[in-house]
């Protein structure tokens, strides 16, 4: 931008020296390309069982078009998507679900990817029944909003706790937001 500025001074600066050069000066290329250019989309990595029953981060501020991809650690977490409404339950029969991902050490060799396509929030938990995960508070959301007190992480936790039960897991792998498991990119990566 500094550049695109300094060119266009500095034709004004000839147009005036040079009186008979027209004085509009057009836009640089630079300027034109700048404009035209669409924002790749981000890629928000979440690791599923970093410091206990946990999603880390857990509250994901993502824009439409963004990738969030969940890399798991042991010992054996899923990501299902839920509503606020009914913490620990799968949306619906397209509920997004990565399947169990049992494994020992290090991070697991695959990762579970899903799009963002609008700025809803999107509620989603670990459905493992052994130690109630979700009911211990191993959930987390995307795009929560933040202008009210109600619809918010804690308040989910609160609930799933409070109604207690078992979690339910999606029928399927797979489903909302163009859900997909995929190789790990980097499988060495501490975390
Ligand atoms: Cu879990």
């Amino acid at each position: 931008m500094f550049a695109a500025k300094t060119i266009t001074i500095f034709a004004a600066a000839l147009a005036t020296l040079y009186s008979a050069v027209s004085a509009a000066p057009t836009p640089t290329k630079n300027e034109v390309a700048a404009r035209q250019i669409a924002p790749a989309g981000a890629t928000h990595s979440v690791v599923v069982g970093r410091g206990g029953l946990r999603f880390d981060p857990d509250n994901i501020v993502a824009e439409p078009g963004d990738i969030v991809e969940f890399h798991f650690l042991p010992r054996n977490h899923s990501v299902a998507q839920s509503n606020f409404a009914n913490p620990c339950q799968p949306i619906g029969s397209t509920a997004f679900f990565s399947g169990f991902v049992p494994i020992a050490y290090g991070q697991a060799p695959d990762v579970f990817q899903i799009t963002v396509e609008d700025r809803n929030p999107i509620w989603f938990y670990c459905s493992q029944t052994t130690g109630n995960h979700c009911q211990s508070g191993m959930s987390g959301v995307i795009n929560q909003n933040f202008d009210s007190n109600e619809f918010t992480l804690a308040r989910y936790r609160a609930r799933a706790a409070e109604i207690g039960g078992v979690s339910t897991s999606p029928a399927a792998v797979g489903g909302n937001l163009a859900a997909r498991v995929l190789p790990n990119p980097n499988p060495l990566s501490g975390f």
